[in-house]
């Protein structure tokens, strides 16, 4: 049964996303991604043990399956660059997964801000239209593998107009929130809406720590 849906998941067709933009101003390009982890994500959880969960401000709270994701729902592979606020970035990633617009579209969405929240704890804040465009994606595969568990293994947020930090790994639930609350990085002084293109890396009382950033 797992591997079959494992089968099915990389081998059917899906939709394609290609989120291109010009490279945003003070990133330089890396060939390979930085691990991060800000908690242990412990043991793995095996395919079918594996549920995400919209709710908060929803009409309908949604738990989805893994499987149901991988096999049922409308897939898309995107192709996008993805940028790290430290200034390292990687270009043509490629992900294959649910479009978040999707889901929040079948909850049913009341506020206009989003946290998303990972099984290892992490969490992290933005505005809900990070969302509910076409190009953001729950995802279960990257580079044409289900994704490593090193990169988020069993499902990853990748919001292609945000800087990495908002792409939470071991996703496990998006909550819709009335109003803007904070998750780990923002709490620490990172940007609520953190877009590449205008540099919003930190809340501005905090701008003197981008010109002591250190080049590499
Ligand atoms: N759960 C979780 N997700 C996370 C992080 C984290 O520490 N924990 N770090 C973020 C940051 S700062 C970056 S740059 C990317 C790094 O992705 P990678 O570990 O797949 O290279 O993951 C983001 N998502
Ligand atoms: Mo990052």
């Amino acid at each position: 049964m797992e591997q079959q849906a494992i089968e099915e998941a990389l081998t059917r067709k899906c939709g394609e996303v290609v989120y291109s933009r010009e490279w945003p101003p003070n990133q330089v390009r890396a060939n390979k991604f930085v691990i991060y982890d800000a908690f242990d994500p412990g043991r793995p959880p095996s395919v079918d043990e594996v549920k995400l969960e919209v709710t908060g401000a929803v009409d309908r709270r949604l738990e989805v399956t893994l499987i149901d994701m991988m096999t049922k729902l409308p897939c898309v592979d995107l192709v996008m660059d993805f940028h790290c606020v430290t200034g390292w970035s990687v270009s043509n990633v490629k992900w294959r997964g649910v479009q978040t617009k999707y889901l929040l579209g079948l909850a049913g969405p009341r506020g206009r801000f989003a946290m998303a929240v990972g099984l290892d704890g992490y969490t992290t804040n933005m505005p809900l239209d990070a969302l509910t465009s076409e190009e953001s994606i729950v995802a279960y595969a990257m580079n044409g593998a289900i994704l490593p568990r090193k990169h988020g293994y069993p499902l990853r947020l990748v919001v292609p107009s945000r800087y990495a930090w908002k792409s939470a790994k071991y996703l496990s639930k998006l909550v819709v929130m009335n109003e803007d609350e904070q998750g780990y990085w923002e709490m620490l002084g990172y940007h609520d809406n953190g877009d590449p293109w205008l540099e919003e890396r930190f809340r501005a009382r905090d701008a003197l720590m981008m010109r002591r950033r250190v080049s590499f």
